[in-house]
């Protein structure tokens, strides 16, 4: 029986997982009963670029197989770094990093939930709302954030919000016990402070959004079938992933959900390259209202919560529709377990209207191609939202990642109808604050290759005078972004702003450099001043375009371990040196999103609202690269008759 070496960039599996515990435990360097350890993060430890390279071009490599972890031993603030190979059984990396928290742990919040039950403070808050079953108030522990108080040092703490239910499965955010809050250390189960501000009326109407409480339901919507006889146009190999010239790696981190690597495209025989790995890196949904409620929320929901650890198992026909494969994630639980998550990534096929079409007047003769595309996504449940995050790629070489928005908003509750400036009413006595949605996608970029330089390309008027007599004349203006402090950039819709990505070393048809643009959509950033708390730990977000120079210990926006952080981490901090960027392997990390002002039609929840953003061929390719796509089945019609 042959046993061949797992690809280095394969998905972990189950039994690498327990065997990365057991070095742990067999290794001796806990400082506790190795039962007790808690694994706030396990993952595939990625093993050097050239490595990877040298393997997908055959070469005889040895493949060592690494798991990264992040380990609590005890209630405090302080989390054990630590890198095992699990091919040769050893500890490469033991390292305690004092004074940070990894992402929210679910023990952490079970305990708060408990503690919270047994306090006296809290459920006399409770009693002075007029509830008297406690077990429908549902208690929501949000990351706390940093604002300098005593309770944060040293601690896991969550801020804890409240909300009446109606039943067991009700929407809860219809009725917030607005004024009532507590601190809780989650890591001892402890309960800090418990603030009541004052009893506000809970609104009137609840918020269910079942169909048996929102009929009569529509009866005039018949059956739409996605039929592919044949079977779908990709293929599966472990994770590596073919379809219409497109190939890439599908995988999923606890932070950052799915994960794409060795992204290329097939031109001429060989595959040429364009990203060598995909991820949204961070997140975080400030609110914009400055009460003592809701001012201090500022989720950061990949580095908290994390976006694969949050991940759906997702059901066909109603997540996805159609020929769909699944991938299921294999991770670790707290104890380091391994645990799978069924059906935790959807790949499908969609038609997307036409592809390009066009019709000869003289002759009459028309063609037309149909578009398609390949959709890699995943959907994860935050707290009272989902994000859902797509893949798509094109037949014409473009790439994009788009990201729906949807669930609940987090609502307050007003006593009449004037929730001031910074909120809007959703329903009666029901307000929701105004809030930002900010991503952040870290592209490792190859264009072509690992050297790269980016380009700021601007479509200005071009100046009056004699070369331009009747002043209609504009043009493209391209700034090279030469060093990091430089490439911090910001969209510019006016001036129709993209990124060109160029690789010098190549050159297309027309004697270019091969290039790809980052196209990014109307996007905002970060509204929340720089030296507030969040402005310093989303910094990120400030900015929509940052460039780095490839390390690989830069992987997070926001640095590794934005809990309680107190900022700065990250972006930031990287690029104030200044490093040089041109011509080499470049980082290009893109912050977009939205600034969501609550509608009354995003209660009791939110029809999907998008944003994301493009990566477009800007003569990569010397002509149209969608020629090849046949005609429609001619049993469909004459779409392509002369
Ligand atoms: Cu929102």
């Amino acid at each position: 029986m042959t046993n061949p070496a797992p690809h280095p960039l394969a998905s972990l599996a189950g039994d690498e997982i327990t065997r990365a515990r057991q070095i742990v435990a067999d290794s001796g360097r806990t400082s506790i009963p190795v039962a007790d350890v808690r694994y706030a993060y396990v993952g595939l430890c990625e093993p050097h670029k050239d490595l990877v390279r040298a393997f997908d071009r055959g070469e005889d490599v040895t493949v060592d197989r690494r798991v990264r972890l992040q380990l609590l031993q005890g209630p405090e603030a302080n989390v054990t770094e630590a890198i095992v190979s699990v091919t040769r059984g050893e500890v490469d990396l033991w390292r305690e990093v004092a004074g940070v928290r990894p992402g929210l742990q679910m023990e952490d919040a079970m305990a708060t939930l408990v503690a919270l039950h047994e306090n006296a403070d809290w459920n006399a808050g409770l009693v002075r709302r007029g509830i008297e079953d406690t077990s429908l108030v549902q208690i929501d522990p949000w990351p706390a954030g940093t604002f300098g108080v005593a309770h944060e040092e040293g601690r896991r703490i969550f801020r804890c919000l409240a909300y009446l239910r109606d039943s067991a499965d009700d929407n809860g955010y219809a009725r917030p016990l607005e004024g009532l809050m507590a601190y809780v250390d989650g890591g001892r189960g402890e309960v800090l402070e418990v603030v009541d501000l004052g009893v506000v009326p809970f609104p009137p109407q609840g918020g269910s959004y079942y169909p048996e409480h929102n009929g009569p339901l529509r009866a005039d919507l018949r059956p739409l079938t996605i039929t592919q006889p044949e079977g779908p146009s990709f293929t599966v190999e472990g994770n590596l992933v073919r379809w219409q010239k497109w190939s890439m790696r599908v995988g999923m981190d606890p932070h950052e959900g799915l994960v794409l690597h060795t992204v290329g495209y097939e031109d001429g025989g060989a595959v040429r390259p364009l990203i060598y790995r995909a991820s949204v890196s961070e997140m975080v949904v400030p609110y914009g209202h400055p009460g003592p409620m809701h001012a201090w929320k500022s989720a950061f929901d990949a580095g908290e919560w994390g976006l694969g650890r949050m991940a759906n198992s997702l059901t066909l026909g109603c997540d996805c529709l159609g020929e769909i494969y699944y991938f299921d994630d294999v991770f670790a639980d707290e104890h380091g377990k391994p645990r799978t998550r069924a059906n935790a990534i959807c790949m499908h096929e969609e038609d997307y209207g036409i592809l390009w079409k066009h019709v000869d007047l003289p002759s009459g003769r028309t063609e037309v191609r149909r578009s398609r595309r390949l959709v890699v996504s995943s959907i994860a449940t935050v707290g009272n939202y989902e994000y859902g995050f797509y893949w798509y790629f094109y037949l014409d070489g473009t790439v994009q990642l788009e990201v729906k928005l949807s669930g609940i908003m987090s609502t307050m509750g007003v006593d009449g109808d004037d929730p001031g400036p910074h909120a809007n009413m959703i329903a009666p006595g029901l307000a929701a604050p105004y809030h930002q949605h900010m991503f952040n996608v870290r592209l490792d970029i190859e264009i072509d290759g690992p050297h790269n330089s980016v380009f700021e390309v601007d479509t200005l008027p071009s100046p009056p005078g004699e070369d331009n007599p009747w002043n209609n004349a504009f043009a493209p203006t391209a700034t090279l972004l030469d060093r990091e402090l430089a490439a911090r950039r910001r969209v510019d819709p006016s001036r129709s702003r993209i990124w060109k990505i160029s690789n010098r070393s190549k050159t297309n048809g027309v004697g270019q450099p091969t290039a790809y643009k980052l196209l990014p959509a109307s996007t905002p950033t970060l509204l929340a001043d720089p030296a507030s708390s969040v402005g310093r730990r989303a910094a990120f977000a400030a900015e929509n375009l940052w460039v780095t120079p490839f390390d690989e210990e830069e992987r997070r926006a926001a640095g590794e371990y934005p809990n309680q952080s107190n900022g700065g981490e990250g972006l930031p901090a990287w690029t104030a040196r200044d490093r040089a960027i041109v011509d080499t392997d470049i980082v290009l990390w893109h912050s977009f999103g939205v600034t969501h002002l609550p509608r009354p039609e995003d209660w009791p929840v939110m029809p999907v609202e998008y944003t994301g953003f493009s990566l477009i061929p800007v003569g990569f390719f010397d002509r149209n690269p969608a020629l090849d796509v046949p005609p429609s089945s001619p049993g469909e019609g004459h779409c392509h008759a002369g």
